[in-house]
């Protein structure tokens, strides 16, 4: 799009005028940003509709991202960015005397999602947008994102993250649009000339109305959708069978029960508790979402057996696998599709990511519950799993080869087995993982269907996470190998030939100390904490699990702290450990942990005898808009989780695209980065792949016995429970039992002393300033490689089999 800046004040003055009757020096900031993003979204709506009119009128194959979350972050700074007018509006503004930067913070984050899967959701779309392909978010406009974290006295406090509070400039409600999804009742069959037809009764109604938010491709005109649907009761406002009758509570009662199932996130992305909620949100985004497509579908006027050649489904994790039995039910109940061909078509519209090897992690739902919530989904996931059992035997003729791989076994639905069972596709999201996934965990499956496995290494948008958050970097590259790589990341690359280059180094030192500085400025301020931007910035921030061994890091923390007290004169260079974590708020442990981060954070920071060259830092509710703040700054990325357990991770990638070296185990992509940078540009330690799973099988792990060989570790483990870190002694006592009555599940013990001098190792390298920088560069030069466009490619061309639409530029 194209507006030159004295326009682009004009229209800018007439929002204001025309929105709140204000001009800019009687109107509040937050009415600034109101305006500017309404402006920016009026700005973007030719496109979205040139985009919206091109797909029908070319009737191209379209991709839906269907996704429980969208961790989409804030958008008024990215919009203006792939617009590319973010410095018309810039200066624009200056004159004015408004800072572009300043209204930005105003935007509430959409923090619709809980962390990597979620993130990975926003950066895709944005990556689908500027490719020019066909891709759109399909999921739950949820009225409360993800709890916003405070801590106090060093716990972690949850507060409603209000999102909305202020209006959502960039959604369209689109009640035209609204369906209707039906929940519970009973379903009776009919016969009728030899076809069964089933008719669903008593149900309850649920009207679901799409918010659209347009997700604008850089410098493309190309604008795709995110639909999410929020939940509503058909009768608007009470249910008016009882308001009528007086009842006027229960006529409230069923507005608020109605609208629970898009109200909130559920903040948890471990352990999963069978909530009847959880799957009402599963059903009714899916259902809403596939009734869109498939009536938008039918309105090119095409058979509806031809449905695959135009439309794929795409399951983020198995959170929207119900998809699979509701588009049989469509195809069945509503299309009039015999079984089998209601079948093929499904498997070739759906295809699976997976995202977790954890057990935990792995939905399974309770027949009853299902049964009863979801009548015939649950008699067509039935057939799915008969007629599947049946194959497997046939294959087979092993039984218990057929109960290990049942979709329903054992009262449960496992939605994986669902999900892959109905896929044309199943991928990992990072090389070890997908291995994983085909060597162990789904193994029978891989053996069954070998040809649907397959790898797809996650990524990240380097327009947010290079260019938006780290614009000093981005030009610096752009005035050093020119700006291809913009467009194509993997250019980078090009970087190599000046990583030993003095004054490039210079330049990109001086980015990373600006940086530093502007964010210790920042912390100051909020926190009132100086801190030493001289000092290394050594950065761990991700949701708070045990296996990413946050505990991992805070011990070596203690260790340094000790050796320090022992030694004052120990000669290392300064650091400052940054932790940004929310632990879901049912997890105990995780809870503690950040107690103890904190704890640990307070003895330090005032201890005067260790300060000048120690101190931990706890940021916060970290949030997409913080990361975009502190990764910049990082000098260390801390990627440190028990091999194995994390499929990929995308903060590593994150880091490494702006510079910082990564401490880390070999574990989900980090396996990648090492591949890509070397031995020499990467810190590797810990245990590897096999030894992990070594221990686990013989369970001969004894974490007591690494407590009892090294003094270092038996002073920090017990100083848990002695009472040296100030608190009662009850405090981290639970912690101390996991660690060593319950056996330490992640090795933490284990890696300890491994990880120790791997950070001695990070000391070491740091102090050859030009050996940090020649790391840095190279690191830098090969993250092109993760850029979620890349990735996106990999899906289109082997998942979705589909290229990219150019969308001309069409004034009406
Ligand atoms: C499921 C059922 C009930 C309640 C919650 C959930 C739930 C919600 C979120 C389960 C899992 C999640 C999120 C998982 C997640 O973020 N996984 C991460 O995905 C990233 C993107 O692929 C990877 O990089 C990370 O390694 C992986 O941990």
């Amino acid at each position: 799009m194209f507006v030159d800046k004295k326009t682009f004040k004009n229209d800018f003055k007439k929002k204001l005028m025309t929105l709140y009757a204000e001009d800019i020096d009687t109107s509040s900031k937050l009415h600034q940003y109101l305006a500017l993003g309404s402006l920016i979204k009026e700005y973007a709506s030719q496109g979205w509709m040139n985009t919206n009119n091109q797909y029908s009128r070319q009737a191209r194959k379209q991709i839906y991202y269907f996704s429980m979350e969208f961790l989409i972050g804030r958008l008024l700074g990215s919009n203006i960015l792939n617009l590319g007018i973010y410095d018309i509006c810039k200066e624009g503004l200056y004159e004015l005397n408004i800072s572009l930067d300043e209204l930005e913070e105003l935007e509430n984050d959409a923090g619709l999602g809980n962390g990597g899967l979620g993130r990975l959701a926003a950066c895709f779309l944005d990556s689908m947008a500027s490719l020019g392909i066909p891709g759109h978010g399909c999921g739950i406009r949820y009225g409360y994102g993800l709890f916003e974290q405070k801590i106090v006295n060093g716990y972690q406090v949850e507060i409603p993250d209000n999102w909305l509070r202020d209006g959502n400039v960039w959604e369209v409600r689109r009640e035209d649009k609204a369906v209707i999804v039906k929940f519970g009742g009973e379903v009776t069959m009919n016969e009728k000339d030899g076809r069964l037809y089933f008719e669903h009764k008593n149900y309850e109604p649920v009207l679901a109305v799409p918010y659209d938010t347009p997700i604008i491709g850089y410098k493309n005109n190309t604008v795709n959708t995110m639909r999410l649907w929020s939940a509503e009761t058909i009768d608007k406002d009470f249910d008016l069978d009882s308001f009528s009758k007086g009842q006027y509570s229960k006529a409230v009662e069923h507005k608020y029960s109605i609208e629970s199932i898009s109200q909130v996130l559920y903040p948890d992305d471990t352990r999963i508790d069978g909530k009847i909620l959880r799957l009402k949100q599963q059903y009714f985004f899916v259902c809403a979402g596939l009734k869109s497509i498939v009536r938008s579908y039918k309105k090119t006027g095409r058979p509806m057996r031809e449905i695959y050649k135009y439309v794929q489904v795409h399951i983020n994790d198995t959170h929207p696998s119900v998809a699979i039995a509701e588009f049989m039910r469509i195809l069945m109940d509503e299309e009039l599709l015999s079984w089998d061909d209601a079948w093929s078509i499904t498997t070739r519209v759906m295809a699976y990511t997976n995202h977790t090897i954890l057990a935990e992690a792995l939905e399974k739902w309770p027949i009853e519950l299902f049964k009863k919530l979801l009548p015939r989904i649950f008699m067509i996931v039935s057939e799915i799993n008969e007629r599947f059992c049946k194959e497997v035997y046939e294959k087979y003729n092993d039984l218990e080869k057929v109960h290990k791989m049942a979709i329903v076994s054992d009262g449960f639905i496992n939605m994986a087995y669902l999900a892959i069972v109905g896929s044309h596709s199943v991928n990992g999201v990072a090389k070890l993982h997908t291995e994983i996934l085909k060597t162990r965990e789904l193994h029978n499956f891989f053996e069954f269907y070998p040809k649907k496995f397959n790898n797809k290494t996650n990524g990240i948008t380097h327009r947010r996470w290079l260019i938006k958050s780290n614009p000093n970097l981005a030009s610096l590259i752009t005035n050093t190998i020119g700006d291809k790589w913009i467009y194509s990341p993997e250019r980078l690359i090009d970087l190599l030939k000046f990583a030993k280059d003095e004054s490039f180094k210079e330049k990109l030192h001086d980015i990373k100390q600006k940086n530093k500085l502007k964010f210790t400025e920042m912390i100051q301020r909020k926190y009132n904490i100086s801190v030493d931007p001289n000092s290394i910035f050594d950065v761990q921030v991700k949701r708070l699990h045990a296996y990413k061994r946050q505990l991992l890091n805070v011990f070596n923390i203690l260790n340094l702290y000790y050796k320090l007290k022992e030694n004052p004169n120990l000669n290392i260079v300064p650091r400052t450990f940054f932790f940004g974590a929310k632990a879901a708020p049912g997890y105990y442990l995780a809870k503690r942990t950040i107690k103890l981060i904190n704890t640990v954070a307070d003895i330090i920071n005032n201890d005067s005898s260790v300060n000048e060259k120690l101190k931990v830092l706890f940021l916060e509710n970290y949030s997409v808009s913080l990361a975009e703040k502190i990764i910049p700054c990082a000098d260390v990325s801390e990627q440190i989780s028990t091999t194995t357990k994390e499929a990929s991770g995308t903060g590593n990638m994150k880091f490494m695209m702006n510079g910082a070296i990564t401490i880390a185990t070999l574990d989900g992509a980090n396996v990648e980065i090492h591949e890509k940078v070397g031995d020499d540009n990467i810190v590797i330690f810990g245990m590897k792949k096999d030894e992990v799973i070594e221990y686990e099988k013989n369970k001969n792990y004894r974490a007591v016995d690494f407590y009892n060989s090294d003094a270092r570790l038996k002073r920090i483990v017990d100083g848990l429970i002695n009472g040296s870190l100030g608190v009662p002694k009850s405090e981290f006592e639970d912690i101390y039992k996991y660690l060593l009555a319950n056996n330490d599940e992640f090795f933490v013990l284990k890696d300890f002393s491994d990880y120790v001098e791997a950070q001695d190792k990070i000391n070491s390298l740091y102090s050859d300033k030009s050996k940090w920088l020649e790391m840095s560069a190279i690191n830098i030069a090969h993250s092109g490689d993760f850029s979620s466009d890349n990735t996106i490619k990999n899906y289109a061309k082997e998942i979705w089999h589909i290229g990219p639409v150019n969308i001309r530029l069409k004034k009406n």
